[in-house]
């Protein structure tokens, strides 16, 4: 007789019980507690199929053979030479050695941008910085793809970036209290399913259908009308993307016009005003900002903005912003735009009233805040001063020595000899991934640690497989998550995979540097030792009991403190002066010294409309759509792209472009056909599906999809980002600009092959070599 066990487990969205008969997972639960289990959980055993993984470590045959005289444009198509672990190694160890002594350190790209599995012990990009801090170094990034351009701006304007990350108003608060609630972008179970690190329960729906059922007034600002559950009867407002500072800044000159700004909010909380009055009532510029004005450039409707800064200002009202707007050309712009709105309606501080950024964008981002110290591994001290903005990983490659700048400093990118990659798939992640493949070819060597045969590590020079969360122990649970998790192992490693804590000691070991690494622990030693610190914070600081290690292992799960109904800026409010913002002035900056003194023309000294380099304002071409690549419902990012969950949002093996019928009609386009989809930066295929649950002028293509390109012609699978523009946000953020970009689409006339068999095939045949 069988029996089966049950392994606690959690992924980024969300914990649930795996189920295994020998070393198969026969099922999987969602967890209990959990009001909004994420379907995506019933996808996990697709890790454990052999077909897509990296089975034994790997050299690309050129490099060999000839090491840094190889051919660097065989990175993709050369033949791959399995070899044993010890040689993979030694050929890593050797490497770093080679670069640090003839190059310096600031040569060792190990930025590693990525998500990798949730666990927080086993997290491979801080366990490679961990090793490579020992030994002299790497040149890392800053920020995230997921928000760059909207944190930077906020710490100049409200001194720190919590009101993005989850430390702005809570969701019960804005239910329990917002009467008038303006909605940018999204707030979206489709994005809420996923959280960073791990998440106990997921609490959006819940906190909309309070809101639901208070009868809260909600506007639905986006492209998208599905942005927000239907159920929640929102008025939608189809926006031009791209354009909301502009609408923003036409309510907040509105109330400026009418005389109705609150003129002692912005004497007592604000600097600079004077400068965004000027620009708002036309001063500065001999352009009015007013409703009539953010009509024209929004496409929406002057008499429904103006009702809703009546409504705005009438009520306790409240603005939320997702991340979406700033991973775009000028992303900056939004979120101080949305800042100043809120500063001249006068509600910061208030319960429900104000601004916040990123609701439901991840699942935690609004939810009770969690106030415990959440388990995680060290990265130790970094050694040496040298970054990149995440996003500008292509020109790092293709430009040494050239110089960017960043939040105000100017910097000079290091010569890249040798890539890192652990725990991040870039040709998933990053913009113009044409434009990135170009720069691959530059590295002397690139080393990529992953489970999956990913784009990324087909494009390795030397591949090391690591295991899946599934094949080992862990714990998640960070620092949004209201639980911490066990992570069991359910089933032995597939093939000759082995954890990144054991690929990392290991090397540790051959550069001399083990002990430190190690500090002496194994696997379960350290998963206890976080644990340990987890609680004893949680005692001592928060007088908060957790169980002991090993009855929170047996259980699998225990709460972590959070702080529900919080207000943002209370205590600002109460007293400025006793609790000053970290800015220049100690108040919200609306008028900025600083971007003054650095006159980029890319990022004023207050919020401004500043056109993006492409928008539906300025196609010549009459023919453009603007294509918005958002988050996919099915899978996370790029992981698990043939699991269940994701193939159901697929049509003949690819992703769906969204079009308008209209758009569709005068494309000849018909439901469920193949079409190509182009600009000056790359092509790919897709399947047209129609609706008119958007604007007119938009498509969205989710990202995520294998890259999978040919030859010759289009990509296969549905990628994006081989679409999207790699331009920094601004010169001060420099985020990723993924949510701008303008496209063409026509129906495909030539020979379309399913884009995962041939993905299929092709992993076949690199598997026999
Ligand atoms: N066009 C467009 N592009 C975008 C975005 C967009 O909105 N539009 N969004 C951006 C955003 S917000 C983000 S966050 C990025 C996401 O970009 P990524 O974080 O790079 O995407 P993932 O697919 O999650 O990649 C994680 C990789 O880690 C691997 N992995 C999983 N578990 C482990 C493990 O235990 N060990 C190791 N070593 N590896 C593991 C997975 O197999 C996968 O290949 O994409 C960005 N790109
Ligand atoms: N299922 C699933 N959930 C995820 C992820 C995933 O891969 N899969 N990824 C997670 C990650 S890493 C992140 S960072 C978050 C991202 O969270 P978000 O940034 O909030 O998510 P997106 O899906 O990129 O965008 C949300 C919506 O913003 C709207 N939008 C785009 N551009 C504009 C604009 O110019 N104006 C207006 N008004 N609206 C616009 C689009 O209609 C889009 O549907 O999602 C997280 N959640
Ligand atoms: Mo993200």
């Amino acid at each position: 007789m069988t029996t089966t066990r049950r392994i606690p487990h959690c992924s980024h969205w969300g914990a649930y019980t795996l189920l295994v008969e020998g070393d198969q997972i026969t099922g999987v639960e969602p967890f209990a507690a959990d009001p909004a289990p994420s379907p995506i959980i019933h996808s996990v055993p697709e890790w454990a199929k052999e077909e897509r993984r990296v089975l034994r470590p790997m050299v690309r045959e050129g490099w060999l053979e000839k090491r840094l005289d190889s051919n660097r444009r065989g990175r993709g198509s050369e033949k791959m030479i399995p070899v044993s672990w010890d040689i993979a190694l030694s050929l890593v160890a050797d490497e770093i050695t080679r670069v640090s002594r003839d190059h310096g350190n600031a040569s060792i790209f190990a930025g590693s941008y990525g998500w990798t599995s949730c666990g927080r012990f086993h997290h491979a990009s801080t366990l490679l910085k961990r090793v490579l801090n020992l030994v002299g170094g790497y040149t890392g990034h800053r920020d995230t793809y997921s928000i760059a351009a909207g944190p930077v701006i906020l710490r100049h304007t409200l001194g720190d970036d919590q009101a993005c990350g989850g430390g702005a108003n809570t969701l019960d608060s804005i239910a329990e209290n917002t009467e008038t609630l303006l909605v940018f972008g999204a707030l979206s179970p489709r994005t809420a399913q996923s959280e960073a690190g791990g998440i106990g329960t997921h609490q959006l729906e819940t906190f909309l259908a309070r809101m639901q059922e208070r009868g809260v007034k909600v506007t639905l600002v986006s492209p998208l009308k599905d942005d927000l559950p239907e159920w929640m009867e929102a008025e939608w407002w189809p926006i031009r993307p791209n354009t909301d500072a502009a609408l923003m800044l036409g309510m907040a000159g509105e109330i400026v016009k009418t005389g109705r700004a609150d003129t002692d909010f912005l004497d007592r909380y604000t600097s600079g005003s004077e400068e965004l009055l000027a620009y708002l009532d036309g001063r500065a510029d001999g352009v009015v900002k007013d409703a009539d004005w953010a009509a024209r450039i929004t496409g929406l409707k002057a008499p429904a903005i103006r009702a809703q800064v009546e409504a705005m200002l009438t009520s306790r009202s409240m603005i939320t912003v997702s991340w979406a707007l700033q991973r775009a050309h000028h992303g900056e712009q939004p979120f101080w735009a949305a800042l100043a709105l809120a500063c001249v309606i006068g509600q910061l501080g208030l319960p429900g009233g104000g601004v916040g950024y990123g609701y439901g964008s991840l699942g935690g981002v609004g939810s009770p805040i969690a106030r415990g110290k959440s388990p995680a591994m060290s990265k130790g001290r970094d050694v040496i001063d040298s970054f990149i903005p995440v996003a500008r990983i292509t020109d790092l490659l293709l430009n040494p020595g050239a110089e960017f700048t960043y939040e105000g400093e100017t910097r000079t990118y290091p010569d890249t000899r040798l890539v890192y990659w652990a725990g991040g798939n870039p040709f998933h992640h990053h913009q113009d991934l044409n434009r990135l493949a170009e720069a691959w070819t530059r590295p002397e060597t690139i080393i990529v640690q992953e489970p999956m045969m990913t784009p990324t590590a087909r494009r390795a020079d030397i591949l090391l497989p690591a295991s899946t969360s599934l094949e080992r122990n862990d714990i998640a649970g960070a620092r949004r998550s209201d639980y911490v998790l066990a992570m069991g192992q359910a089933i032995p490693p597939v093939g000759e995979a082995l954890s990144d804590y054991e690929i990392f000691s290991r090397l540790a070991a051959l550069l001399g540097v083990e002990e430190a690494f190690t500090e002496g622990r194994d696997e379960m030693g350290w998963i206890r030792h976080l644990y340990d610190q987890t609680r004893a914070d949680a005692a001592e600081r928060l007088g908060f009991e957790m169980p002991d290690f090993d009855s929170f292992w047996a259980e699998g799960h225990t709460p972590a403190p959070v702080e529900r109904h919080h207000t943002y800026l209370k205590a600002f409010r109460a007293d400025p002066e006793a609790a000053p913002l970290a800015t220049e002035s100690g108040k919200i900056v609306l008028g900025s010294r600083k971007l003054a003194a650095l006159d980029y023309d890319d990022c004023w000294s207050h919020a401004a409309w500043i056109e993006p380099v492409e928008w539906l304002g300025n196609d010549t071409s009459g023919e453009a759509l603007h294509l918005i690549s958002h988050q996919p419902k099915g899978r996370l990012h790029s992981q698990l792209e043939t699991g269940a969950a994701s193939l159901a949002e697929k049509r003949h093996g690819r992703e769906q472009l969204r079009l308008h019928p209209e758009d569709a009609a005068a494309r000849g386009i018909s439901d469920g056909q193949t079409v190509r989809v182009w600009n000056d930066r790359g092509e790919c295929l897709a399947t047209a599906t129609l609706t008119t649950d958007q604007r007119a002028g938009v498509a969205v293509l989710p990202t995520g999809a294998w890259f999978t390109p040919q030859a010759q012609g289009p990509e296969l699978a549905g990628n994006a980002n081989v679409l999207t523009v790699d331009v920094g946000s601004s010169k001060f953020g420099q985020g990723c600009s993924a949510h701008t970009c303008l496209i063409r689409v026509a129906p495909y006339q030539g020979p379309a092959g399913d884009a995962i068999e041939t993905y299929q095939a092709e992993l076949l045949a690199a598997a026999e070599t």
